[in-house]
């Protein structure tokens, strides 16, 4: 069965055909609308189904935000604004014909990094440094969504309380420090006006600001996997996004928790389906993998 899988995130958007052997086919990349509204998103998921849903039999949708009964909500609103209740999986299946499902990205991508270890482990946590910083838990072995699909969202939690108000209506949160949104919002003078893609660049360059910006987000991330190794006791803790998988920034990361006591250390590792994880999470559960 060939499974048209998409993710949608706050910077880009995905398509692509994944068959029974986890191969992935067609993949195609669009910019996620910059006016956010649900006629851009539903254009714009048009345009990426379309070559792709003659040869698929399902479909499966990673998305940015809270899925909950096949409706996204964004929880910062900033990273995809307009889009307050967006009934995702009916679009979806209204443009292609075909059997729906759709799952928050990170929560996708835990899924499908959990089903790509080696070792045997049952606690693990995938965090995304994107756009925005999202996580999915794994417990037990299994995808822990919530009640209403909240559960995982860790760039929410408190990271500073003097620090910058987030999207999502809270102070201080993770994501308001340490995701790509935040890295450029923060940035002044000759940085201003850069997005983190560029930062990053500028800190490989030498530059200091850009330099300190980039460790600012990977010392809150590696708070924040302290945080979750104290409330999951988890085995494993996997970083992808593209703020996550930049050179140089998971060794900071590492850097950062070897400050913090052994007790809240855990291991990290790259996502190894890197950014197409979201996107074979989907399609694993569309296949009817338990999660
Ligand atoms: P999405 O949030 O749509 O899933 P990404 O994972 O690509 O997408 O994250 C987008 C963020 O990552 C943006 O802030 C962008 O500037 C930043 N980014 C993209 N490529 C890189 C890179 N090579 N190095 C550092 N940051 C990057
Ligand atoms: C935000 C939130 C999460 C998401 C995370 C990473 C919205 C729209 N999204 O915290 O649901 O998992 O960003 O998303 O509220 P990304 O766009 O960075 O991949
Ligand atoms: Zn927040």
């Amino acid at each position: 069965m060939n499974v048209l899988a998409i993710d949608i995130g706050g910077t880009k958007l995905a398509a692509a055909l994944v068959d029974e052997a986890r191969h992935i086919t067609e993949r195609r990349e669009l910019p996620t609308p910059a006016s956010k509204t649900p006629q851009a998103l539903g254009a714009a998921l048009e345009t990426v189904v379309a070559p792709l849903k003659a040869r698929a039999q399902r479909v499966a949708v990673a998305s940015t935000g809270i899925i909950h009964h096949g409706v996204l909500t964004a929880i910062n609103p900033e990273n995809l604004g307009g889009l307050a209740r967006f009934p995702l999986v009916e679009t979806v299946t209204r443009l292609t014909g075909l059997p729906c499902i759709a799952v928050n990205d990170a929560q996708a991508a835990a899924w499908a990094e959990y089903r790509a270890l080696q070792e045997e482990v049952s606690e693990m946590v995938f965090l995304t440094v994107s756009t925005g910083v999202g996580g999915g838990i794994i417990c037990q072995g299994k995808l822990h969504t919530g009640i209403g699909g909240l559960a995982g969202h860790f760039g929410h939690t408190l990271a500073d309380p003097h620090g910058p108000r987030c999207g999502c209506g809270r102070t201080g949160c993770v994501e308001a420090i340490a995701s790509g949104r935040a890295i450029a919002a923060a940035a002044t003078a000759e940085l201003a006006g850069l997005d983190a893609k560029a930062i990053f660049a500028r800190a490989e360059e030498g530059n200091s600001q850009a330099k300190a910006l980039v460790a600012r987000s990977a010392q809150t991330l590696a708070r924040l996997i302290a945080d979750i190794k104290a409330v999951t006791d988890c085995q494993r803790v996997v970083i992808g996004g593209s703020i996550g998988l930049a050179h140089g920034y998971l060794p900071q990361v590492q850097d950062f928790m070897a400050q913090q006591p052994a007790a809240f250390h855990t291991r990290l590792a790259a996502a190894h389906y890197r950014h197409d994880a979201g996107l074979l999470g989907a399609a694993l559960l569309a296949q009817g993998e338990e999660a």
